[in-house]
């Protein structure tokens, strides 16, 4: 199993056990031990096979815990839960997910009124015999009717891309509102999150009614699920759903921090608040009732004794760890693009179109990189057809002023771990980037075999989208990037975070490994058409949540300095 399978399960386990009152140590060890596998930069089953110990010295997974997480990595089993799945019916699982209901209530109502199942629970609200029960009242049993059909559809996340569009949307038209002050996003959508749940937006409005008016009307929201005087909860047309909060000026600070999240992030900084005898919360940080900082968020950092801290590095993965303010890169840093295709593969634009639309976009200097033969559902290349394709290139490139173009090539990294091309035509190319399209599910034995084959191949400058991966629809193919990153290293080849966001390919855990190793990383579009670079700002969010700065990102730098950094350029 990967780790993001084993941390899967771990938390499944976690909801199970707390679902059959286990005790809340236990449970949270459990928790606790899916975020740390989670965050692994390397896969428990190579540390396994690096040390059989290797899980011990994780913290806070002791003897126990490293045999179940051991078993699931080496088995894909654990014995234990397949005993409490089999205890709990998926239906009460799936209560977890109305909102305000927690593991002790869900029981309490599987328990008291042997609800297995949403509908179940659906009649027996309805019928009005939740409100009887102790802790439950009228209101709670009005809160779990309406939130039975969120359950029923919840668990549906968006790509960071939906997500950002929708919420920059909507933000905006409420800025146009009179009464509005300031609208800001907040949760995973502000920290770029690869994929989000729901949106959260914050606002400052001294009219609030015109405020929740102007969501309700939204052309984007299908549906208002609940509204109060200062929340607004709307599901939209795209199916997800976004929280509107109208906080107070003076709070505004502290509620952009608490509902930016992550909670992991937050739980720390709750700790680092009452170690210094203070409390915060969405409304501030107090010292008894006095409010000392929350009006802004430098304020909160600031009195904790911390830099601000950028809401993409906000996972607590070290982000308390910084030594003064991060300058991490930014968008506007980016001078080149180095992954591209033209209508002579699969893309929509032609040669000059390209140029123009990079031109454009303010970069300074391209690749144009079209497929290899071997993907001939989008007309790849072959020797001939891609020499004739740089000529035109070439002559195309001697009359354009204002950016550089590089003749270059997608070459595929073939199943038997040979390239697409032969040598001397990747000799003959300026830029030479190397990918897995097919065979990705193969054994990681011979995915390693592959990509090892390509940074030793001299003509190859760049790892493309390593993993292969598609963001909820297809998985990444069982990489060993110990051995693959140190490679890299080993034979000065550029890895690339494929800033396509259902991409997003080095991910967030090892961008920051390689920056570690000092590997160049190139932030790369992947554009197949004109208006394709717009995608490299998440990319760029990609490598701010990595801790990158534009000193790690070898396109930031002129075009003289990245081509003398190109390793058949040394
Ligand atoms: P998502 O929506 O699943 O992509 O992830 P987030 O991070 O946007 O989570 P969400 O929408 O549930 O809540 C937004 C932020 O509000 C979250 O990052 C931290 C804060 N928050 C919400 N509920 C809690 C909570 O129970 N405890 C703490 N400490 N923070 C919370
Ligand atoms: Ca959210
Ligand atoms: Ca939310």
């Amino acid at each position: 199993m990967s780790n993001s399978q084993i941390a899967a399960a771990l938390t499944e386990l976690a909801d199970l056990l707390e679902l059959l009152g286990e005790n809340a140590f236990r449970v949270r060890a459990y928790r606790n031990a899916a975020r740390t596998i989670d965050s692994l930069p390397d896969e428990v089953t190579l540390l396994l096979e690096q040390s059989p110990d290797a899980l011990l010295e994780l913290e806070g997974i002791g003897k126990d815990l490293a045999q179940k997480i051991s078993s699931l990595a080496t088995t894909g089993q654990l014995g234990q839960l397949e005993d409490v799945r089999s205890q709990v019916p998926p239906g009460v699982v799936q209560m977890l997910k109305i909102p305000g209901l927690g593991p002790k209530k869900v029981a309490t109502l599987w328990k008291e009124l042997q609800v297995n199942t949403l509908d179940d629970l659906q009649a027996a609200a309805t019928a009005g015999r939740v409100a009887e029960l102790k802790g439950f009242g009228k209101k709670t049993e009005q809160s779990i009717l309406e939130g039975i059909s969120l359950a029923a559809e919840a668990g549906r996340r968006v790509l960071i891309s939906v997500a950002r569009e929708a919420a920059e949307k909507i933000a905006q038209s409420l800025r146009n509102v009179a009464g509005v002050e300031r609208v800001e996003i907040a949760g995973s959508a502000r920290r770029w999150k690869e994929t989000c749940g729901d949106l959260d937006l914050l606002a400052i409005a001294a009219d609030s009614t015109a405020a929740m008016d102007e969501l309700s009307q939204h052309p984007l929201v299908s549906q208002v699920v609940a509204r109060g005087e200062t929340k607004q909860h709307v599901r939209l047309k795209s199916g997800i759903d976004l929280d509107l909060r109208v906080v107070p000026p003076e709070s505004f600070g502290a509620a952009w921090q608490y509902f930016t999240g992550s909670k992991e992030h937050n739980v720390v900084m709750r700790r680092l608040a009452q170690e210094k005898g203070l409390k915060l919360n969405e409304y501030g940080l107090f010292r008894g009732e006095e409010m000392v900082a929350g009006t802004d968020e430098e304020s909160i950092y600031k009195t904790l004794g911390l830099p601000w801290i950028p809401p993409e590095m906000r996972e607590n993965r070290g982000e308390f760890q910084l030594q003064g303010r991060i300058d991490l890169i930014q968008p506007g840093d980016l001078q080149g693009d180095l992954h591209m295709h033209t209508t002579a593969t699969d893309g929509a634009g032609s040669i000059e179109e390209m140029i123009e639309g990079a031109r454009a976009t303010g970069l300074k200097y391209i690749a144009i990189t079209d497929h290899s033969k071997r993907v001939a559902m989008a007309n790849g290349l072959d020797s001939v057809r891609l020499r004739e394709h740089w000529r035109k290139i070439d002559l195309i490139r001697q009359k354009t002023k204002g950016i550089e173009v590089l003749c270059g090539i997608e070459c595929d990294i073939l199943e038997d771990a040979t390239l697409d091309l032969p040598d001397e035509v990747l000799a003959e190319a300026d830029w030479v980037i190397a990918v897995l399209h097919y065979g990705l599910r193969q054994p990681a034995e011979m995915i390693e075999k592959r990509l090892l084959a390509a940074i030793q191949n001299p003509h190859v400058d760049c790892i493309g989208h390593p993993s292969g991966r598609l963001i909820g629809s297809r998985a990444p193919a069982e990489i060993n990037y110990h051995t693959f990153l140190k490679a890299a290293q080993d034979y000065g080849v550029m890895l690339e975070i494929n800033a396509n966001p259902a991409r997003l390919d080095l991910n967030d855990i090892q961008s920051a490994r390689a920056k570690e190793l000092r590997i160049p990383i190139v932030i790369n579009s992947d554009s197949h058409h004109i208006h394709g670079f717009q995608v490299l700002e998440y990319g760029v969010h990609q490598a701010r949540r990595a801790g990158l700065t534009k000193a790690d990102v070898a396109n930031t730098l002129d075009f003289a300095s990245f081509r003398q950094l190109i390793r058949r350029n040394r």
